[in-house]
């Protein structure tokens, strides 16, 4: 049986809710399988957030892992192709901690590249209508250290990544941009059926990168 592990965040930085964990929990209640779909909300905490992932992964062999956090500000689903083993809080997490400049794993290569297939999953995405880019990177907090122990956790023959989201409708602070919920829930749903569908190690041959 397939197992996919989906996790989303609790919220942090003073918010009252964090979008990711919603949609985790929103997609738990109406996944319809074949895959196993294993969710957990994380704590924002550095070392609570990537402790309790490593359980997870050593608990239940995922074939699949897609950690996921709020991009507040962000207008759509981001779609993280590189993590970076570097922590650097701007802010402290919510154990109070406030890591500069340190490594997230000790002696560990520089960067991980995400082993989803991250174009075909924003251009699935896309399609739908519900904006989603991929993005080169996922900051320097507790979502980018996340992100980077699934790449060092995961077997050979796990897929990893994470997906940044924005906040949901109802939630953004004025002037910021939001999604429905829904549309969110959807985004994650495209990505995970997307990756068990993909031959792993391809990815969708689309035009990306950036300019700056
Ligand atoms: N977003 C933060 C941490 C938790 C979350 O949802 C981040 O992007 O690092």
């Amino acid at each position: 049986m397939t197992t996919v592990l989906l996790t989303g965040f609790e919220p942090f930085a003073g918010d009252a809710v964090n979008p990711s964990g919603q949609a985790v929990e929103a997609l738990a209640a109406q996944w319809a399988g074949p895959a196993t779909l294993v969710t957990e909300v994380l704590p924002v905490t550095f070392a609570g957030a990537a402790a309790r992932l490593r359980e997870l992964i050593a608990a239940h062999s995922p074939d699949v892992i897609l950690a996921t956090g709020l991009a507040g500000g962000r207008p759509g689903i981001a779609v993280e192709r590189v993590a970076i083993n570097l922590a650097d809080a701007r802010i402290a997490d919510n154990s109070g901690h406030q890591p500069l400049d340190e490594p997230c794993v000790d002696g560990a290569a520089t960067a991980h590249f995400a082993t989803l297939p991250v174009k075909a999953i924003q251009r699935d995405i896309a399609a739908t209508g519900i904006p989603a880019v991929v993005s080169h990177t996922a900051g320097t907090f507790v979502c980018n250290h996340v992100f980077f122990h699934a790449l060092e956790a995961a077997d050979a023959s796990t897929r990893a990544g994470f997906i940044h989201v924005p906040w949901a409708s109802g939630q953004a602070p004025a002037g910021q941009p939001d999604l429905p919920l829904s549309d969110i829930v959807t985004a994650l749903e495209i990505a995970i059926r997307t990756t068990l569908d993909a031959v792993p190690g391809a990815d969708a041959p689309t035009v990306g990168g950036t300019l700056h």
